[in-house]
């Protein structure tokens, strides 16, 4: 605590400290609950291992964050005007800690998914002011496919932690899909536009509101960046239509429930249609195989590698994900 300690020096926070708590659920980042007198702050210590180059999140977020759009919760700054602050080796970053709100974890009923579609499209129309080139990619080829089919081929290669025996049907089945990556490629070469996504808008990485799942706010601004609307439309899918967690252990339990995809392409569609494309339009619900399948695949590399990148909670956890991604995507394929 006492990096974290230091790191809030730099915010220049009001008040005696009262309380500083671990908080969240994230698969990369650590974050802290800080408590003063007066208010709850949010305290982010960037994975370093992850995002390499935290001067270019610094980047989009004073690119972001000037734009002052409402849907973002209030970043401080320090004395020289940066979001971010080292503090013994690390990055750290201190937003407005949202009381009454929550950041769901599955989809439980269809006012949930309305809210975050609503949200996330809201997110769409506004980021059409923005321009791609003014944004920086945190992590370079982020969601390029082939890359990561590339990692997986590599880590199967390697099998540096012995474990290549133990998921061949994952790999086998991984293969299978390889045709995504073609039709992404054709999608771009028939003008598929570049925009500025957020990068991971998976269903948690919104707020509602504790009261009435109203939409509050959008969080986890490190991805955000250039991409392809299906990125965004896609990861959506993937965390919203089955009740399941991504570490759900019973395969069986993974559906794809068909009324919260008709109310997720409502939602969103309501807030962003305007700012749309055709071939984006056309190109939304590819997304959902898209993101599923890229999830897939990264998972089943770190699960090859022997859990480098996601923080895991049991020694199969990265072998499940991938198998579950892997199943919901055969479900998605049959839509
Ligand atoms: C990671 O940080 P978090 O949990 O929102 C990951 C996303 C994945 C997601 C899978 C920087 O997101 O790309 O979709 O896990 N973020 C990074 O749950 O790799
Ligand atoms: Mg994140």
């Amino acid at each position: 605590m006492k990096a974290a300690l230091k790191a809030l020096q730099a915010y220049n926070v009001k008040g005696v400290i009262s309380g500083i708590a671990p908080f969240g659920l994230g698969h990369i980042n650590d974050s802290y609950l800080v408590e003063t007198v007066d208010q709850k702050l949010l305290l982010q210590k960037l994975n370093r291992s992850v995002f390499k180059s935290p001067e270019k999140i610094e980047s989009n977020l004073q690119a972001l964050l000037q734009a002052a759009s409402a849907l973002f919760t209030k970043h401080y700054k320090t004395a020289e005007g940066l979001y971010h602050t080292e503090a013994d080796g690390s990055f750290w970053r201190l937003m407005d800690f949202i009381e009454d709100s929550y950041a769901p974890e599955t989809a439980n009923g269809l006012i949930e998914v309305e809210k975050v579609a609503e949200g996330f499209g809201r997110f769409t129309a506004f980021s059409n002011t923005l321009r791609p080139e003014n944004f920086k990619e945190a992590i370079p080829q982020f969601h390029s496919l082939s890359w990561r089919l590339e990692q997986l081929g590599e880590a199967i290669e390697k099998d540096i932690a012995g474990r290549l025996e133990s998921c061949q049907d994952l790999v086998k089945k991984a293969n299978s899909f390889r045709w995504i990556d073609a039709k992404m490629d054709d999608l771009i070469s028939k003008g598929l536009p570049l925009r500025v996504c957020h990068n991971d808008t998976k269903l948690n990485n919104c707020l509602l509101s504790q009261s009435d799942h109203s939409f509050r706010y959008i969080i986890d601004l490190d991805t955000l960046g250039p991409g392809y609307l299906l990125y965004d439309f896609g990861d959506l899918m993937r965390t919203t239509l089955s009740p399941t967690e991504e570490n759900e252990h019973d395969e069986n339990l993974i559906e794809i429930r068909k009324d919260y995809l008709d109310v997720l392409l409502i939602g969103f569609s309501k807030e962003s249609g305007s700012v749309l494309t055709d071939i984006e339009i056309q190109s939304l619900t590819f997304g959902g195989l898209y993101m599923t399948y890229i999830m897939a695949i990264r998972f089943l590399a770190d699960f090859l590698n022997g859990d480098t990148y996601y923080k895991t909670s049991f020694e199969e956890e990265n072998f499940i994900r991938a198998r579950n991604q892997l199943r919901l995507l055969e479900l998605m394929n049959e839509l």
